[in-house]
């Protein structure tokens, strides 16, 4: 059994029984599927038939090799739970479609292909998406290595330990090949390699010839990929199991070997239709669906079992009839457990917060002798210089953080020799080398990928995007991917990061729209993810801490947003007053997520309610109503924009009876609509509301962009008429 099938074939007869085995059980997980979707019993049905040839690479890689998974790569993950003893992996696929709480990846949240013992994380199905991090996980799988001695999985201690050779596996269908995210993480795994960096990910694109109803090309993945610099390109026949073992062992033993991408091009058949829901009629003929049924992987299978003589046609008959009864009654006994049954239970793992951890965490100050060394003396540590602005205050955070943190890498464009663009990481890279600091190539979807693969291999990412406009270009990496990981797996899974971004407008000089975008309506609503945004370089060094600290404590991704205009700000009223210039504060100071600050507390005719930019300015405003017209005006600088703190704005509301909310970003969909709810619904006696707030346009260019946002005169002008 164990022996070469034929002279010279890598695959045994074992290899074969097993796959054969695996492959009839990945498509009665298809059939149960409709059969209990027909029932209303499960809501997903787009399966594997087809593409079951997949098993192989389930069964050539290792259960510690991390994957990222096509929906329809079913093969591979019944053949890998070979490799972890105890799986019930039949149960267990039926719990996911039958949106089971039990389902033990998601919980009942959505049908994954996800497995922590087995080390697929878990995607769901916005194409190509799965990528740029696949590509992260390889990167940093070295670099987690290189940094920590050894590889630690992210999870600390909660994931079997992922040796030193693995590799990443990242599957995906022909159609999605052509995905602008897929052609950026192909380009940046050539890119990388064609540099000599490790960047171990096999690329398996199972290509049925068809995505959903439109054709592939035939000859275009191969023309496209055989020749990418970089890249190497392996081609497999997915029908076949003795040749698909050939060439699956080929192309994982030179990513193994050579720590390179390679794209394994397996040829595969789609059949069943695109989903349970897809009418396949309306765009083949019958002709066309009788050819591809006749290309059956399972047949083909079947053919070689009994010509090597392993298994006689009754035999194989037997066991394909025994497997749709051990599917029918996993599926009998699955759809009696427990669904999801309130919003509580929905979300329990989307957004972990432990406050009192977090807190303490952020307060841990660096090792004082790594401090010193890391500032260049004791007298020379931040807290004992002079005051100073916006962007020296996060250099010298970024600089405790690196100190505090060796696992914690700083990324972005323009990052590295030159400090960002605004020199806000000037330094780092001299002081912890190109390893922890580091240029990216010229793609915000990579960089992100980049974050989350990192995450995965348990370093902490900083990824830097270089404008507020930029991070729009990519959104979908933490929207749909780093964001959502915590949700489908139960928060089995993490990949805490805490992205930086120069944001907002005001920039004087500098401008038009992209850079200074001034809305941050598409960061708002993405679940679980926290919005920081700091308007003093002593904050911003407080809430990095924090900021960090979620990240490493509840796995959290943050966005960091910095407010441009106020880097370099050194005054509030007047020229040369150093208004604006704060001391460092000392390394064991954080600012607890949710904590505003308020400047007047005692105040009481108004309040303004506001944040980032709109903080200096209306702290000039105050002080003009108070000179001009004796009107005592509270602050409120919000500091974090997500989870926004309601309680504290209600209660601020409430105190005065009066409010102003001034938010430079847009009318429509912003932060001053969310203030005003809250205002609304949490103060019983009416508070008389307005708002200054950026106009529904992009920045124009040049003094023009004044028209279109708050400023210190509007602000004036709205708290007179409120009054
Ligand atoms: C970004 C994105 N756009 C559109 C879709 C809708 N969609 C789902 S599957 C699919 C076709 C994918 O074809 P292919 O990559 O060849 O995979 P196959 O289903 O053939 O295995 C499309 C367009 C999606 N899931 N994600
Ligand atoms: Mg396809």
């Amino acid at each position: 059994m164990d022996a070469p099938i034929t002279p010279g074939a890598t695959c045994s007869g074992r290899d074969l029984v097993e796959l054969f085995e695996s492959q009839m059980i990945t498509r009665h997980l298809d059939l149960i599927a409709r059969w209990l979707r027909a029932r209303n019993a499960a809501f997903y049905t787009i399966g594997s038939a087809g593409h079951e040839g997949n098993a192989v690479v389930g069964r050539i890689t290792r259960h510690t090799d991390p994957a990222f998974l096509h929906y329809r790569s079913g093969g591979f993950f019944v053949e890998r739970s070979r490799k972890v003893p105890g799986m019930d992996v039949i149960y267990d696929v039926i719990l996911s479609q039958a949106a089971s709480a039990e389902d033990p990846i998601a919980g009942g949240r959505h049908k994954v292909w996800g497995s922590v013992p087995m080390w697929i994380l878990p995607q769901t199905s916005t194409i190509a998406s799965h990528l740029p991090k696949a590509v992260g996980t390889a990167i940093g799988l070295t670099r987690a290595r290189h940094l920590r001695g050894s590889i630690v999985a992210a999870a600390e201690g909660r994931m079997p330990p992922v040796p030193d050779d693995s590799i990443v596996v990242c599957s995906f269908g022909d159609a999605s090949t052509n995905h602008s995210t897929a052609q950026g993480a192909l380009n940046a795994a050539g890119w990388a390699a064609f540099q000599k960096l490790p960047c171990p990910v096999l690329f398996v694109c199972e290509d049925n010839g068809i995505g959903i109803s439109v054709r592939t090309p035939p000859g275009w993945v191969e023309a496209n990929l055989r020749a990418r610099p970089g890249l190497h390109y392996f081609q497999t026949d997915g029908l076949d199991l003795i040749e698909c073992h050939r060439g699956v062992t080929e192309a994982v033993g030179y990513c193994r070997a050579h720590r390179a991408p390679v794209f394994l091009h397996m040829r595969t058949v789609r059949m069943l239709g695109h989903a349970g829901t897809d009418f396949e009629p309306a765009y083949h003929t019958m002709e066309e669906i009788a050819a591809a049924e006749a290309k059956d992987p399972l047949l083909a299978s079947a053919r070689l079992v009994m010509q090597h003589g392993l298994m006689s046609p009754e035999q194989v008959l037997e066991e394909y009839e025994a497997i749709r009864e051990r599917t029918q009654k996993a599926a009998e006994k699955a759809v009696t457990r427990p669904r999801l049954s309130s919003a509580g239970e929905v979300m329990a793992p989307l957004a972990p917060y432990r406050a009192e951890k977090v807190n303490a965490e952020a307060r841990r100050a660096a090792d004082h002798a790594q401090r010193v060394d890391v500032f260049g003396g004791a007298a020379k540590l931040p807290e004992k210089l002079e005051p100073r602005h916006l962007a020296v205050q996060i250099n010298a955070a970024l600089h405790d953080l690196m100190a505090k943190y060796p696992e914690m890498c700083v990324f972005g464009e323009d990052v590295a020799q030159k400090g960002g663009v605004y020199y806000c990481t000037a330094g780092l890279w001299k002081k912890f080398k190109a390893a922890r600091c580091f240029n990216t190539l010229l793609d915000e979807q990579t960089i992100l990928g980049l974050a989350q693969g990192f995450a995965n291999m348990g370093l902490l990412p900083f990824p830097e995007i270089q404008y507020l406009a930029y991070y729009h270009n990519a959104c979908d990496q933490i929207r749909g991917e780093a964001c959502s990981l915590q949700f489908f797996s139960k928060d089995q899974y993490r990949n805490p990061m805490v992205m930086r971004i120069a944001s907002l407008a005001y920039q004087k000089g500098f401008g038009g729209h992209f850079h200074n975008d001034n809305s941050i309506t598409a960061l708002r609503d993405i679940p679980s993810l926290i919005i920081a945004c700091p308007s003093r370089g002593d904050d911003a060094a407080m809430m990095l801490r924090t900021c960090a600290a979620l990240a490493k404590v509840d796995g959290r991704v943050v966005a960091f947003l910095e407010p441009i205009a106020l880097y370099m700000t050194k005054d509030l009223h007047e020229e040369g007053d150093g208004g604006w210039l704060f001391s460092y504060p000392p390394p064991d100071e954080a600012i607890p997520l949710g904590e505003p600050r308020v400047y007047f507390p005692k105040a009481g005719d108004l309040v303004i309610i506001t944040f980032g930019n709109g903080v200096h300015m209306s702290l000039r405003a105050a002080k003009r109503l108070k000179d001009e017209h004796g009107v005592d005006v509270r602050i409120v600088d919000l500091r974090w924009l997500a989870p926004l703190n309601v309680d504290s704005i209600a209660e601020h509301a409430a105190a005065s009876g009066r409010v102003l909310v001034v938010d430079e970003g847009r009318r429509s969909g912003g932060i001053s609509e969310a203030i005003f709810t809250a205002i609304i619904e949490g103060c019983e006696r009416p508070v008389k509301m307005k708002r200054v707030v950026g106009e529904d346009t992009y920045i124009p260019l040049g003094p023009a962009a004044d028209t279109v946002l708050p400023s210190v005169d509007r602000i004036v002008e709205a708290a007179r008429s409120i009054l």
